[in-house]
């Protein structure tokens, strides 16, 4: 049987919430972590001053093991990246592209890392560079993402290495928990069910949105571009998506896309914004606590897994 992520990371359960850019701060972080899973802060496109005062306020909010994502197209990465090791941040997750150059010094702080892949041979390099564990993120999920669904991607990464393997896109409740487990991972990572969640500092109008949201009601943007990102569907992906299939120029696309996260997400602007949410947004109903998610999720999954029979 396949130990799980708790056990590697120090937490009660082997749950982890996704590092999601301006949505994961010290409120959402803290709350996930107090309530037995790895709570993470998103640094998305943040400068180092941002992400130093935050690892702050979550060593105030929590004694229990938290992670930072590093998302590797950010200006400043190298700075927030030996401010992550100084500060010996407990768990790094990465995502957007290849951490290998600052793993050796993450290693030798004892951080544990944990790169987000989308592909088997992304998993097989972070392996050998010294990865403690991968998340393994399907293409169900929000913003940035890879080609292969969460369904095929996660076996073939279990087959590929010899670590862990959190599974994420499209795990929303206890079902896609204990599916990821029959799938052969150690733990999952959720971004959209805690996007959400009551301690999620979103605005009202981001929540309603997602809770609204059907089945098909995600879009993805900048697939010509290379950075395919899955969003809902809104007056700004309509307009987008017109552009890009009229050939448009990477600057008139970039002028849609510019800020549009922090629009959606500060100023609750759900029109022209970049709503970010995963496929499984249809699933998720009520603004719940963290603690209520993880408790909801954890009982749910072993009675489906003891009642598990064919
Ligand atoms: O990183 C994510 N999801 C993200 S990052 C993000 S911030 C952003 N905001 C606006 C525009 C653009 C980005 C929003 N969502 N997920 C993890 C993830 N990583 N998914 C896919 C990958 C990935 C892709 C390529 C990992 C490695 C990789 O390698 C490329 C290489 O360097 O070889």
């Amino acid at each position: 049987m396949t130990k799980m992520i708790s056990e590697l990371l120090g937490i009660r359960y082997p749950i982890i919430q996704g590092g999601m850019a301006w949505v994961a701060t010290w409120e959402l972080a803290s709350a996930v972590s107090n309530a037995g899973g790895l709570g993470i802060i998103g640094v998305g496109g943040a400068d180092v001053a941002w992400v130093a005062e935050q690892i702050r306020q979550m060593k105030a909010h929590t004694d229990q093991p938290f992670g930072v994502n590093l998302m590797l197209m950010n200006p400043q990465a190298d700075e927030i990246a030996e401010l992550l090791a100084k500060e010996q941040v407990p768990v790094i997750t990465t995502g957007a592209g290849n951490p290998g150059k600052y793993m050796a010094r993450w290693k030798e702080v004892g951080a544990k890392v944990i790169p987000v892949v989308a592909s088997v041979a992304m998993a097989r390099m972070m392996e050998r560079a010294g990865a403690d564990a991968v998340v393994a993120e399907g293409t169900e999920s929000g913003g940035h993402i890879g080609a292969a669904t969460t369904m095929t991607l996660v076996p073939q990464v279990v087959d590929a290495v010899n670590i862990p393997v959190i599974a994420a896109g499209g795990i929303a409740d206890a079902r896609g928990f204990a599916a990821a487990i029959m799938l052969g991972a150690a733990g999952v990572q959720m971004g959209t069910r805690f996007v959400a969640a009551e301690e999620s500092i979103v605005h009202e109008n981001y929540k309603d949105k997602l809770i609204q949201a059907k089945d098909i009601d995600s879009e993805v943007t900048g697939r010509s571009t290379g950075h395919p990102i899955r969003v809902l569907r809104n007056k700004m992906t309509r307009e987008y998506l017109r552009l890009e299939s009229e050939g448009a120029t990477l600057e008139e696309l970039e002028h849609l896309t510019l800020g549009a996260l922090r629009k959606a997400v500060v100023e609750g602007d759900v029109a022209n914004g970049s709503v970010m949410a995963g496929q499984i947004a249809g699933l998720v109903k009520s603004k719940d606590s963290c603690a209520q998610i993880i408790e909801e999720i954890m009982t749910g999954a072993k009675e489906l897994l003891a009642d598990c029979r064919l």
